[in-house]
C-alpha cells in the first residue's frame, strides 16, 4: 500500500463533494488560496457550459490542518455543489423517488454499461458519480500535493497542445511561460492556435457537437530515482499512465516521445548522456520524458494525454432506452462543448499526486523537516559518490 493515498466521494448534484488525503508529512505549510486558485482554473476555460455559471468551487478543510500546517493525519476536503439547491428531493438520500428518470443512454458515457452492471433503472444512478464533476476533488487534493512538491523545489505545470484537430505549433511556444497565469482562454501557449481552437469550439457548439484534444503535463526539479525498475507496479511511468488514464474521458497517454518511439530508430530516440560542466551526467535531449527503467532520471517529466469529446451532445447520437429497450436518441441536458483546458488542470493534479506519493515512499513522510533532510542527504550522496571516482 502506498504511504500517500486519497479517495473522493460525492455525486455531481448531491450536496457536496469530499476527499480524504492521508500520508502527507506533518509540518507542511498550506495555503488555502492556492487550492482555490486551482479549483477556479478547473472551472474556467473556453468551451465550458451552464453548470460552471452556477458553481463557485471553494474548499473547506475539515481535518488534518491546524493554523496553516499539516498535522500528519488525514486531510478532509469538501466542496459544496451549489446546483444541489435546484435538485433538492431528486437527490435525497432517503424517501420516495422524485423527478423524471433518465433512460436514454449516452454513447461514450458510463450510462449503459453502468445500468447493466449495477442493475439500476435510472441512468442518473450512474451518471451522478461518473460525471467529471468528481475531478473537483482531485484538483483540491492535487493542489495540496503541489504545495508539498513546491516545498521540495518541484513544480507541476500544463499546457493544451491540441483541440478538435487544431494543433499548437511548437515553434510558437515559449516554454518559459509554462506555469504562468493562463494567458489564453484555452490554456494553449501558441496564441494563433489558441484563437483557432476557440473558433473550432464555437463551431462545434453551433452544431450541437463537442470536441476533445491533447494536453501536456511537465514536472520540473525532479530528483533522480523516484519509482523503481524492481517490480512492475513500482515503475513510476506505469503509475503516471494509470493516474492519467483514470481521468474521465482520457483515451491515450504518452510519455516523452511516446508513440514516435515506435517509428524512429534507436539512434534518434535514446537520449545520449554527457558530462555537464560540474562533471555530473546530463542529457541534451529529453525524448524519454524524464523516465528510464521506470525511474525518474532527473530530467523534466513530460506526459501527454488525449481526451475524447464529451459524450453529452446537443445533437444526440443514436442509442437505446434502458426502460423501453427501444432505439432512441441519447439524452441531453446541458454540456460543455469542450473541457480540455479543465482536463489539463486535472492532469496536473493527478501528476502531482503520483509524484508526491513517490517522494513520500522514497524519503519517508512523518515530518517535512526529516523529509527535506533525507532528500538533501540523498542528493549529496549521489554527487559525492560520482565525483569521488
Ligand atoms: C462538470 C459538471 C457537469 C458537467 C461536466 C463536468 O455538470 P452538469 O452535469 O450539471 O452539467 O458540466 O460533466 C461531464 C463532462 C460529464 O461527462 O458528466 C464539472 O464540474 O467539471
Amino acid at each position: 500500500m502506498t504511504m500517500l493515498r486519497f479517495m473522493t466521494a460525492g455525486e455531481s448534484h448531491g450536496p457536496c463533494l469530499t476527499a480524504i488525503l492521508e500520508g502527507l508529512p506533518a509540518g507542511l505549510k498550506l495555503d488555502e488560496a492556492a487550492i482555490n486558485r486551482d479549483l477556479s482554473r478547473r472551472q474556467a476555460g473556453y468551451g465550458r457550459g451552464g453548470r460552471m455559471k452556477i458553481e463557485h468551487d471553494e474548499v473547506k478543510v475539515l481535518s488534518g490542518v491546524r493554523f496553516g500546517r499539516t498535522l500528519g493525519g488525514p486531510i478532509t476536503l469538501q466542496v459544496a455543489n451549489h446546483d444541489h439547491a435546484n435538485w433538492g428531493a431528486r437527490m435525497a438520500a432517503f424517501g420516495e423517488p422524485e423527478g423524471p428518470m433518465v433512460t436514454a443512454a449516452r454513447p461514450g458515457h458510463a450510462d449503459l454499461t453502468g445500468v447493466l452492471k449495477y442493475e439500476r433503472e435510472d441512468v442518473r444512478d450512474i451518471l451522478e458519480r461518473s460525471s467529471a464533476r468528481e475531478t473537483t476533488m482531485r484538483v483540491a487534493v492535487g493542489a495540496i500535493c503541489k504545495e508539498f512538491l513546491q516545498a521540495l523545489g518541484m513544480s507541476v505545470v500544463s499546457q493544451v497542445l491540441e483541440i478538435g484537430g487544431v494543433k499548437a505549433d511548437p515553434a510558437r511556444i515559449d516554454r518559459s511561460q509554462l506555469g504562468q497565469p493562463d494567458t489564453t482562454e484555452v490554456g494553449c501557449l501558441d496564441p494563433i492556435a489558441a484563437e483557432q481552437m476557440k473558433e473550432a469550439i464555437d463551431a462545434a457548439r453551433r452544431e450541437g457537437d463537442t470536441l476533445g484534444g491533447v494536453f501536456e503535463v511537465t514536472v520540473r526539479g525532479v530528483p533522480i530515482g523516484l519509482g523503481s525498475h524492481i517490480q512492475w507496479d513500482r515503475r513510476l511511468d506505469a503509475q503516471i499512465a494509470a493516474a492519467m488514464m483514470s481521468i474521465q474521458a482520457i483515451k491515450g497517454v504518452e510519455i516523452g516521445a511516446g508513440f514516435a518511439c515506435g517509428e524512429l530508430p534507436g539512434s534518434q530516440i535514446h537520449d545520449e548522456v554527457f558530462l555537464g560542466e560540474d562533471g555530473f551526467p546530463c542529457r541534451k535531449t529529453n525524448r524519454a520524458g524524464g523516465l528510464e527503467g521506470g525511474m525518474t532520471n532527473g530530467e523534466e517529466v513530460v506526459v501527454r494525454a488525449a481526451m475524447k469529446p464529451i459524450p453529452t451532445l446537443m445533437q444526440p447520437l443514436h442509442s437505446v432506452d434502458v426502460a423501453s429497450h427501444e432505439e432512441v436518441s441519447a439524452c441531453k441536458e446541458r454540456s460543455d462543448a469542450c473541457a480540455v483546458p479543465a482536463a489539463a488542470v486535472v492532469g496536473e493534479a493527478m501528476m502531482a499526486y503520483v509524484m508526491a506519493a513517490a517522494v513520500c515512499e522514497k524519503f519517508g513522510s512523518d515530518s517535512i523537516c526529516d523529509l527535506k533532510k533525507a532528500l538533501r542527504a540523498y542528493n549529496e550522496r549521489l554527487r559525492k559518490a560520482w565525483c569521488a571516482r
